[in-house]
């Protein structure tokens, strides 16, 4: 880590300025995240497409907290951080993306970054879309002048590819596992996701992360997409006990990792993680095609509830 404050993740890069992408955002009429990978990563130069290891992000403040959003591709990262950012808004916190976090050559984040892009994203109706222009983001949540935290999203390819399972983390990822900042690892799960062999290759991804996390990190296990189960008794009213043994059945060993050894606190509390049901809202077929022939999909925010506890969880993670 360097002297002052800031850090640098990832390689250096070579004096590149090819992108793989264009720099116009096409709000609304873009491609739907991609499940097999296969899409090119919005932003990336060529250099750091064809060498994941070469790409750089840097995270200038290297004293609030970040909050990773972890987990494969899909599984909703972006569409956590739409629902919960129009929440917090809604609350009075300022939520703003954190210009320095990509090279300046990134153009598609310097797009993103601007207020009236950054801001329609979030609030588009078609938001599902549009957040396909979001590969990699930094923002930053602040109250009364103060920067709370930062949360960090970035390709779910490049922290579980099901395909690649075995694969190292590219190092900007490594990087962020060393930085000094307090984290929280906002580890999530879906119902119905893949088969059981991903699942089983997916809880082994995560023992490994445990593994290298720093003692002071915490971690926090978001139930994505719980409209797709039974376990809503009414809006917002969730058996969160039998969610909890529904995820360790479908994901076998998940929460073992995180067994409390403490001999004496483990008597009230079994595990060291947290656990929250999550819905980022629903997704209705429209009967307009995107540019590139892809079905729009109106986004409709699901209820207030589930940002409300996640964000809960979240503050009591970065100031306990
Ligand atoms: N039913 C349901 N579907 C959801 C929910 N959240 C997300 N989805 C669906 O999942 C898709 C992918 O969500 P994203 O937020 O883009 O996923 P991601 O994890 O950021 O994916 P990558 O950036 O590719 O790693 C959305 O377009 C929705 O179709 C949810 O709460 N319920
Ligand atoms: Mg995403």
């Amino acid at each position: 880590m360097s002297e002052s404050n800031e850090l640098t993740f990832g390689l250096p890069l070579d004096e590149q300025v090819e992108t793989t992408s264009d720099a116009t955002l096409d709000l609304g009429i873009t491609e739907s995240t991609s499940n097999d990978g296969e899409q090119k990563i919005k932003g990336l130069s060529k250099a750091e497409y064809d060498d994941p290891n070469q790409i750089r992000v840097t995270i200038a403040d290297g004293r609030a907290p970040l909050v990773i959003l972890f987990g494969p591709p899909a599984c909703g990262k972006t569409m956590t951080l739409v629902r919960l950012a129009r929440y917090l808004n809604k609350k009075g916190y300022i939520i703003s993306p954190v210009k320095t976090f990509r090279p300046s050559d990134d153009q598609n984040y310097v797009e993103i970054c601007k207020p009236e892009n950054f801001n329609r994203i979030i609030n588009s109706p078609d938001a599902a879309n549009s957040t396909a222009n979001i590969s990699f983001m930094l923002v930053e949540i602040i109250k009364d002048g103060k920067r709370l935290c930062q949360i960090l999203e970035s390709p779910g390819e490049y922290l579980f590819n099901p395909n690649k399972p075995s694969e190292p983390f590219p190092s900007y990822v490594n990087t962020i596992i060393h930085s000094n900042n307090r984290k929280l690892w906002a580890i999530m799960v879906e119902p119905d996701w893949r088969n059981v062999e991903d699942r089983i290759n997916y809880v082994t991804r995560i023992n490994e992360l445990s593994t290298r996390m720093d003692v002071r990190d915490k971690t926090l296990f978001i139930f994505n997409k719980i409209d797709k189960t039974n376990f809503t008794r009414k809006k917002g009213q969730i058996n969160i006990p039998q969610a909890r043994v529904e995820i360790s059945n479908l994901y076998p060993g998940i929460f073992e990792t995180f067994r409390n050894q403490n001999p004496i606190s483990k008597l009230w509390k079994n595990y060291l993680c947290g656990f929250v049901p999550f819905q980022t809202g629903t997704y209705t077929q429209t009967t307009k095609m995107d540019s590139r022939g892809n079905v729009v999909y109106n986004y409709q925010e699901g209820a207030d509830y589930y940002p409300q506890i996640l964000w809960e969880q979240i503050s009591k993670s970065i100031t306990g």
